[in-house]
């Protein structure tokens, strides 16, 4: 790494780098404010370095990719957030390793993870904050030999969703601001606003970050459907489900629709990854970050990505519950949110699309597409695929979620296994059904009612 200028900052190294970088030095009042900088590594994974970076004027954040992550002693494995970072061994043949392994592994060493992540996250974070300030940190400052952002700092009290979603938070306006986010970014993106030429300059800069589409390809739509190293699940109540999703033709069949629908659909820039754990939160703000695998791909697997996720928060619930909550209000409360999600969201694209439906925008030209009642029905055939498409996307991601590499922490954070293991067979068979019959489905509300129907 140390080839093309590229090196690792420290705290020490870091502080020097501030103080010769105008554009963070001002963040911290610049001058004799830079005397009173602490800063703390916070991030919460093994592929990047987060520091918070605070003095008395100011704070910022300073992102910095991990090239070639160390093999880091840890003691034994805990189900947290860590969790997608560890690799059972091999010859565990998938099955959750609850023995002391003595590492924590990065999958850094098991994919190539290219520094240029960095300036595609800087990229994307740039491109929607100008679309969506309201929801997008603001990028002060990207230098890519050393592949490092500076940022705002989310303050607290704002934490990541998945944490809030675990601890029985709601959060009235995250649907409005969700909607908002994805509508905003996904229709300005694409071809309904933009004509051939800048989408597909859009589309050959992205291309470029094919290393991390390649880890979605494998991670979300292959390794679930075959046996791998990488898998895992919780062992042994999970072991024949594991193996019915393998021997699920007709799930495998739907699964390749989609895989090619990744790969081969520029429709807009996408987050890529647009989780839980990608959210941070008070009850009066929502603010997306670390879309280190935006490109142009299909829109719903942003839209998939957020809902799968809250409907893992639903199925987890009934391991959080305990004497002094049932959790039955809270569950109501995310069910009503997947459900505004989506309604809001179609709303808002909508309007989009008709505000603008003058604009260079080259799929509907106005010349064709004028009479009221041809755009209406062509608006309505693209929001049914939408729907669709992100139903799909969102089953296939809460089904790897539970039998593939990467878990998550409202799942694992429930440590009675078995108690674990019925909340994920849950999940695990609304999600396989969704999937393959996700085109009989006309409304949000009936997706909803099918997801109470498997608790
Ligand atoms: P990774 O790509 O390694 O997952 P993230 O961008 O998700 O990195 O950041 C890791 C963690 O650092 C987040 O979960 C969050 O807690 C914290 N974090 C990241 N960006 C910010 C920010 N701009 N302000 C405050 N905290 C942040
Ligand atoms: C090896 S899979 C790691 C996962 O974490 C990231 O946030 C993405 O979701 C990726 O699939
Ligand atoms: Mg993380
Ligand atoms: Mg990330
Ligand atoms: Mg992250």
């Amino acid at each position: 790494e140390e080839e093309q200028g590229f090196r690792p900052l420290d705290e020490a190294s870091l502080l020097a780098y501030i103080k010769a970088t105008p554009a963070l030095a001002s963040r911290l009042g610049g001058g004799g404010s830079l005397d009173s900088i602490e800063i703390k590594e916070v991030g919460d994974g093994n592929l990047n370095f987060v520091y918070i970076v605070q003095s008395e004027a100011g704070a910022i954040v300073v992102k910095q990719v991990r090239v070639r992550p160390t093999l880091t002693p840890t003691g034994p494995l805990r189900s947290a957030s860590l969790s997608f970072l560890t690799l059972t061994a091999p010859r565990s043949g998938g099955k959750r390793n609850t023995q002391a392994l003595p590492y924590v592994r990065c999958v850094g060493d098991s994919w190539p993870m290219t520094r240029e992540r960095a300036y595609f996250e800087a990229s994307t974070l740039r491109e929607h904050g100008r679309l969506c300030p309201e929801h997008t940190p603001e990028v002060y400052h990207f230098d890519r030999t050393l592949s490092l952002m500076g940022m705002r700092y989310i303050e607290p009290p704002h934490i990541i969703l998945r944490k809030g979603l675990v601890a029985g938070v709601e959060y009235p306006l995250l649907a409005d601001h969700m909607s908002d986010y994805m509508a905003k970014t996904l229709f300005f993106t694409s071809l309904l606003y933009n004509n051939t030429t800048d989408h597909k300059n859009g589309v050959a800069k992205y291309s470029a970050n094919v290393e991390m589409c390649r880890l979605t390809e494998q991670v979300v739509f292959s390794d679930p459907y075959r046996v791998s190293k990488f898998n895992r699940w919780t062992s042994p109540y999970l072991d024949k489900d594991a193996e019915a999703v393998r021997e699920d033709d007709e799930l495998k069949l739907e699964v390749a629709g989609l895989k090619s629908m990744f790969i081969e659909r520029a429709q807009a820039l996408i987050h890529g990854d647009l989780h839980t754990g990608s959210i941070m939160v008070t009850e009066g703000s929502t603010q997306v970050i670390d879309p280190e695998f935006g490109f142009y791909g299909p829109m719903g697997f942003d839209i998939g990505a957020f809902l799968g996720n809250l409907i893992l928060a639903y199925y987890a619930q009934n391991g959080h519950a305990d004497q002094a909550n049932d959790r039955k209000a809270y569950k109501k409360w995310i069910l009503k949110t997947i459900e505004e999600s989506w309604n809001l969201f179609q709303k808002k694209f909508v309007e989009l699309w008709n505000k603008h439906k003058e604009s260079n925008g080259e799929a509907y030209l106005p010349d064709i597409y004028n009479k009221p009642k041809l755009l209406s029905v062509v608006q309505k055939k693209y929001m049914t695929n939408l729907f669709h498409d992100s139903l799909g996307f969102g089953s296939a991601k809460m089904i790897r979620r539970i039998v593939g590499i990467a878990h998550v922490e409202d799942l694992e954070s429930i440590k009675d296994a078995s108690k674990r293991a019925e909340c994920e067979r849950a999940a695990l068979n609304c999600a396989k059904t969704i999937l393959k019959g996700r085109h009989q489905f006309e409304t949000i509300e009936q997706v909803v009612e099918h997801i109470q129907s498997f608790d």
